[in-house]
């Protein structure tokens, strides 16, 4: 979230000896070509290192590297640009380092291209005939108890706390194992138990003092599917408020497998019959700024890193709660429900809430449309910035789908047909919907 122009400027500034850019989301992938680009205008010589959830070396080798003259190396995990910064700036290690890294980068750029020539992709017509087949006349749609939005303006945090999945905690963490199995590891058990007491004696503070404010809208509305791909959501007189836009599977499948869209799992308008959708927006991070600048003016870095895993758990945990409420009180269609924790993270319920960026749905943009939709930054505070990144950060938003065989899946790589066919259907330049969607594209 912080601009090329203000990243190469500080690095001038402090003379830096390696720059290193970070990216979570899909638009940062974009924003670091950028980056690549004006450092080479720039005549910079600078190594650049590359990390971050959404980076791969593919991606690296393919769209970065080759836009700029300086070493440039995919990190994939912090702990390893030790030895990688080392190498760069060894006036004896640099040149054998770069000429290894470029050759695997070279050799990274021919299977990349040799697989997209393998992939096999059908054409939108085809893969629209092959969607999810749902036998809409078994269905009973439930009506929700009610339509429109909902607010909750400061939740109970304490109310949050079961429903955090630790595992991820200590991902985060750099301790790859499952809770609370890594409680009792033979190698890292004692480190994992003392994280774990850590983290507990924090979240207690948390509530008690009230560091962190949890804020949600929910959304739920008559909703159908148009043109297999888009689903209109309406108000309570059947107008229309706005529509969201799916993307479809396009690799060729086997016998008795689909190409799926999320739109597959709402009813088609032909029927009908008016089905419903929910939207959401929530976070748990409002708050958190003075706190963790406080730890920062002190040094305390490990309990600031701290307090930012608590509140991204917390907004994990506040999505999970929600869902849960909205399946068996608010929409009402799970009313008999009656799941442990465990079998919540394992995801075993009925319906899903699939978020704008992950791999259902790798489009970003159509946090736009939730946004207008639940009128999320005046009714919670959650705001959107240009390249789509929710701040607070520790916040999550996506869609509620109720259909017993609507599932989460990937789309996969698509072609430019559906990239030309979605930009018209969403009334977006080609270019800039191109850009969005550009970890998917198998062109
Ligand atoms: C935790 C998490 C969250 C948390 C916290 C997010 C945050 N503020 O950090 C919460 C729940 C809030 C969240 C929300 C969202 N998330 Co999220 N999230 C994750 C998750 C599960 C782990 C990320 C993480 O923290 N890992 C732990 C850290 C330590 O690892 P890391 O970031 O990869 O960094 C390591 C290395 O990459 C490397 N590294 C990182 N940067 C750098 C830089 C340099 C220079 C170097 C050398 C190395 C390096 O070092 C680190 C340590 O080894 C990932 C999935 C995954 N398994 O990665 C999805 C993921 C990142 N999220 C994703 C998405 C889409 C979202 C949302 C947009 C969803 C939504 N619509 O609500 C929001 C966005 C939030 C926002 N503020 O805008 C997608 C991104 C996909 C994409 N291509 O865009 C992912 C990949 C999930 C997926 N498979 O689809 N998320």
């Amino acid at each position: 979230m912080v601009s090329c122009d203000k990243i190469l400027e500080e690095a001038k500034k402090h003379n830096v000896d390696i720059i290193g850019l970070s990216g979570l989301i899909t638009p940062s992938l974009d924003e670091m070509v950028h980056v690549a680009k004006e450092m080479e205008r720039l005549k910079f010589t600078t190594p650049l290192l590359i990390g971050g959830a959404t980076t791969s070396k593919v991606h690296t080798a393919v769209k970065i590297a080759q836009n700029y003259s300086g070493p440039v190396v995919h990190v994939n995990d912090a702990s390893k640009s030790v030895p990688v910064a080392s190498s760069l700036i060894s006036n004896e290690l640099r040149d054998a380092f770069m000429a290894d890294v470029n050759s695997d980068y070279a050799r990274v750029r021919e299977q990349n291209k040799n697989a997209q020539s393998q992939n096999k992709f059908i054409s939108m017509a085809e893969a629209r005939q092959n969607k999810f087949p749902i036998d809409w006349d078994k269905t009973e749609i439930v009506k929700p108890t009610f339509i429109g939005t909902k607010i909750f303006d400061n939740y109970d945090l304490k109310e949050l706390v079961e429903y955090i999945d630790w595992t991820p905690f200590f991902i985060s963490w750099e301790m790859k194992g499952s809770y609370p199995k890594i409680l009792k590891d033979p190698t890292r058990g004692a480190e994992a138990t003392k994280l774990f007491n850590d983290a507990q004696a924090m979240l207690t503070k948390i509530i008690s003092e009230k560091w962190l404010t949890a804020k949600a809208v929910i959304g739920i509305f008559p909703a159908n599917t148009v043109n297999d791909d888009d689903t209109e959501v309406y108000d309570e007189k059947g107008n229309k408020l706005d529509t969201f836009h799916s993307i479809r599977q396009q690799s060729k499948k086997p016998a008795g497998q689909y190409n799926v869209a999320l739109s597959d799992f709402i009813k088609p308008k032909d029927s009908k019959e008016t089905d419903y959708l929910g939207a959401f927006a929530l976070s748990t991070g409002f708050g958190i700024d003075s706190h963790v600048a406080r730890f920062e003016a002190d040094h305390d870095d490990y309990s600031a890193i701290m307090l930012k895993s608590l509140a991204d758990r917390l907004a994990e945990a506040f999505a999970e709660l929600m869902h849960k409420k909205v399946r068996k009180e608010y929409w009402g269609y799970a009313k008999t429900e009656n799941f442990l924790n465990e079998d919540l993270i394992k995801e075993e319920y009925a319906g899903i809430r699939p978020a704008p960026g992950y791999p259902a749905q790798p489009d970003h943009t159509e946090k736009n449309t939730i946004w207008k939709l639940l009128d999320v930054e005046k009714n919670t505070g959650i705001i959107l910035t240009e390249s789509l990144a929710m701040v607070p950060t520790a916040a999550v938003s996506g869609l509620y789908f109720s259909h017993p065989q609507s599932h989460y899946f990937g789309v996969g790589k698509i072609t430019k047909e559906q990239v030309e066919d979605y930009a018209k259907r969403k009334n977006m330049p080609f270019e800039i919907i191109e850009r969005w969607l550009g970890s998917v594209l198998a062109y």
